[in-house]
């Protein structure tokens, strides 16, 4: 089944068979949005597992998260297309989003931007290991609605907290609405910072932005 062997590639790293999946995704028409959520994100979670069980290590998970970044520069424009998600497209708003700073986790940040752009928000992203101003600059220069950040370490989880508490120092809390997301994270750690809304998922990061900007 085409989702097994997209997972089973993620977590053998084979950046040649991705790149021949992926391709098939979209030439028998498959829905790309089930291919990234019941393939490759489930391949990188298993690789995950098997990294902290000691059966994997370091440069597999780093070959896994190269597959899965090819795999997202196929599948990715087919993210943007409304129809594979079923998300509606009349919803817009703009979205600076972006992982904090020391960290350089960003699949899953990439897929949630991409969703983002498929469910027609303007999305500006600022990628990997970003200063607290540098996205309350961006927000302020693009006239943003939403300020999202991913953090994938507890030990960067804290500069979520940094950018709310910086926005308030700045007299700008109440233009953003600021969400956060990232492996760590819980809707608990939401609300003791002060953010607008968590999600553990991409599609339910759309929800979020979707009922923020409503
Ligand atoms: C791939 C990976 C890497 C790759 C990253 C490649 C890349 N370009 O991203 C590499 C190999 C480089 C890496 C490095 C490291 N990693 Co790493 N990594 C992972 C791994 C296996 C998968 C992460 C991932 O991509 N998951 C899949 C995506 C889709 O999930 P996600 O990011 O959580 O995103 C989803 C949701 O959270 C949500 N979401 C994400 N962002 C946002 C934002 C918003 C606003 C919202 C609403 C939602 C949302 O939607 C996404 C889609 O569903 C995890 C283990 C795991 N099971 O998570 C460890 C893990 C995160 N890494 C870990 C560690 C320790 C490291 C290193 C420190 C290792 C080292 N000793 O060097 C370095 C960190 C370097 C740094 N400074 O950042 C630990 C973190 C432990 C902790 N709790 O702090 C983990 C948990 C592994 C472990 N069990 O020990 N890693």
């Amino acid at each position: 089944m085409l989702l097994d062997e997209l997972k089973e590639t993620i977590i053998n790293g084979d950046q040649d068979e991705i790149k021949v999946l992926c391709n098939r995704v979209l030439e028998e028409k498959h829905n790309p949005v089930e291919a990234v959520e019941n393939g490759l994100i489930k391949g990188i979670e298993e690789l995950g597992r098997l990294w902290t069980e000691g059966e994997m290590f370091l440069p597999d998970v780093m070959m896994g998260a190269d597959a899965l970044k090819l795999a997202l520069d196929i599948l990715g424009p087919e993210l943007d297309k409304a129809e594979a998600a079923g998300i509606k497209r009349d919803v817009k708003g703009k979205i600076v989003i972006g992982t904090v700073k020391g960290d350089i986790h960003d699949i899953g940040k990439n897929i949630v931007s991409a969703m983002m752009t498929a469910a027609g928000y303007e999305v500006y992203d600022l990628g990997i290991n970003q200063e607290v101003a540098t996205f309350s600059e961006k927000a302020e220069e693009v006239g943003a609605d939403i300020i999202a950040l991913s953090a994938l370490l507890t030990t960067t989880m804290p500069e979520q907290k940094k950018l709310v508490d910086y926005l308030k120092e700045k007299g700008l809390r109440d233009k953003y609405k600021v969400i956060i997301g990232g492996g760590p994270t819980t809707n608990d750690w939401a609300n003791e910072i002060g953010a607008d809304g968590w999600s553990e998922t991409a599609g339910g990061a759309i929800a979020l932005c979707e009922q923020l900007t409503a």
